[in-house]
């Protein structure tokens, strides 16, 4: 597998599941929402990259807060371990179980509970699709202020307890800047209802942001709101290369001036990136001229006069062909073809998965560092693997994959903790937006300091003071104490 839930020993305070305890959950729930099925189960059990995978022998389906309460009263109670799971879309094994925990998807719980069209304030269930809620604002004239490769399966849920960056956050910030509020279940049951709809509130801490970002080891979220952008006319979206880093890192900066607030996306790829979108997605082809670049840069803008921001981003393009920072480059002209462009971009991960193993590496580096270690790793792995890097440039969020047909020890003895030493070095993150996870767990020191990390562990313990709730993800095991 290549994971590292080898490395983990089963916490023997967590009792095992016994008849006692389905019972239990078939009356709340209904027979029909307690998974014992073999199929089922091994699909929760295994995350999306067939990397992680855990041994439950049963998924709660809760339909509302008030069953997801009773459910988590009675784990905590029992001392049986959970985990939270949405679309099973995350990236750093923390979805699915690492040995037996129970695992409470949230998919039941999909409603659209209001919007309202004068503040664009979405209040909705977890376990709604981000994809979903897309099509639903879509209809009323607005977007969501975030958007993701995974948008079909992911959940809001899901996006929120990772504090999801993707392919908006240039434009609309953080989901800690658009999540207004938040309805969480407790470890012990108690339902946390912070589900307000207010720009501004300063009464107190704000314990919303605990839960953003928290990867369901402070509790489960089952409701959110969440402010949204009114969905302007006009989007542009141009496909360009670069004949190298330099100019990459040029043309943002000029990007952010010249197209200043109509700049909505600025991502990035290499050229190992296409050629592995080329080779493994059907139907996806190069929309520029054959020409071997080393950078692609896809950059969209998003504003509400047509003629002007075309305009504006035509200029900018022709200036930046004149001034060499691009070699070339072609803007969409329908908005098919700009889904084609964007396809690229978002079809890396996929492509990714079908080349073989794939070694994750998610980081927040200042930019004018990112792509040197992009470099030195190639170096380091010379043809025993390939480096493939893309990502969130706008954000100075690097994409670092190693690809190679088959796991291997070895490589992964040259990849770490090299890649942790170095993006330490430039007091960059360890995870920039897929959280920590299983896999980052106990690497969480390279980018934060031992007194935080004892905070952490501290609001941990008053939260859920069994662990019951995600167990071996997040903070080092160390600190995990028993039951
Ligand atoms: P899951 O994978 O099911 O769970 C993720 C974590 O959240 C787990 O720790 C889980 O326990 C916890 N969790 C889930 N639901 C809840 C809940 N209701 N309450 C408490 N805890 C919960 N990520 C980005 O940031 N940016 C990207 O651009 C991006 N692109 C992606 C593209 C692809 C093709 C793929 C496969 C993944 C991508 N990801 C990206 C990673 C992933 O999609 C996100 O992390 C996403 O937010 C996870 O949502 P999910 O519903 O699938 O959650
Ligand atoms: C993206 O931006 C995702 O495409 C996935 O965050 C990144 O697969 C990855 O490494
Ligand atoms: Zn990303």
């Amino acid at each position: 597998y290549g994971s590292m839930a080898g490395l983990v020993k089963r916490n023997p305070a967590f009792s095992e599941l016994n008849a006692e305890d389905i019972r239990y959950f078939e009356g709340i729930l209904g027979e029909k929402n307690v998974i014992q099925d073999d199929e089922r189960l091994m699909t929760a059990n295994t995350d999306w990259m067939r990397k992680y995978k855990g041994s439950s022998k049963l998924m709660l389906l809760p339909k509302s807060t008030e069953e997801v309460s009773q459910i988590l009263k009675y784990c905590n109670s029992r001392c049986l371990a959970v985990v939270p799971q949405g679309g099973n879309t995350g990236l750093v094994g923390g979805s699915v179980p690492v040995f037996d925990e129970v695992i409470i998807n949230l998919s039941s719980m999909n409603n659209i509970i209001s919007f309202d069209k004068v503040s664009g304030i979405l209040v909705c269930e977890a376990g709604c699709i981000l994809e979903n809620l897309i099509a639903f604002l879509d209809n009323e004239g607005f977007i969501m202020p975030l958007d993701l490769g995974a948008k079909g399966s992911c959940q809001i849920g899901g996006n929120i307890s990772t504090n999801a960056g993707g392919l908006r956050l240039l434009r609309y910030g953080s989901l800690h800047g658009t999540v207004l509020g938040l309805e969480a279940v407790l470890a012990n049951g108690n339902v946390l209802d912070i589900l307000g709809t207010l720009r501004k509130d300063n009464t107190g801490y704000d314990l919303k942001h605990l839960f953003i970002g928290s990867e369901g080891s402070l509790g489960i979220v089952t409701k959110v709101s969440i402010l949204t952008p009114p969905k302007l006319s006009s989007v542009n979206v141009a496909f360009l290369a670069c004949k190298d880093y330099d100019s990459c890192q040029r043309l943002l900066q000029d990007a952010k001036r010249k197209l200043g607030e109509i700049l909505s996306a600025f991502e990035f790829l290499d050229s190992q990136a296409m050629d592995l979108v080329l080779h493994h997605l059907e139907g996806v082809r190069n929309p520029l001229p054959p020409s071997r670049h080393n950078f692609y840069l896809l950059i969209e803008t998003t504003g509400s006069d047509e003629s002007n921001d075309k305009q504006k981003l035509e200029a900018f393009l022709l200036r930046s062909l004149e001034n060499g920072l691009i070699s070339d480059g072609v803007l969409a002209q329908d908005i098919n073809q700009a889904s084609s462009f964007w396809r690229i971009r978002e079809g890396i991960p996929e492509a990714l998965l079908k080349a073989g193993a794939v070694y994750k590496y998610d980081l927040s580096i200042p930019v004018e560092k990112m792509y040197n270690l992009v470099e030195e790793m190639q170096d380091r792995l010379g043809n025993v693997a390939k480096t493939v890097a893309y990502g969130h440039l706008g954000d100075g969020n690097l994409h670092l994959n190693v690809s190679s047909p088959q796991y291997d020890d070895k490589i992964l003895a040259q990849i770490e903790p090299f890649v942790y030493e170095w993006t330490s070095k430039y007091r960059g993150s360890i995870s920039a937006e897929h959280g920590l996870g299983l896999m980052k767990a106990n690497e969480i020191l390279y980018s934060k300091s031992v007194e935080t990390v004892q905070l952490m562990a501290s609001i941990k313990k008053l939260l859920d003071p069994r662990e019951i709730l995600n167990p071996y993800k997040v903070l080092p095991q160390s600190l995990i104490s028993a039951c």
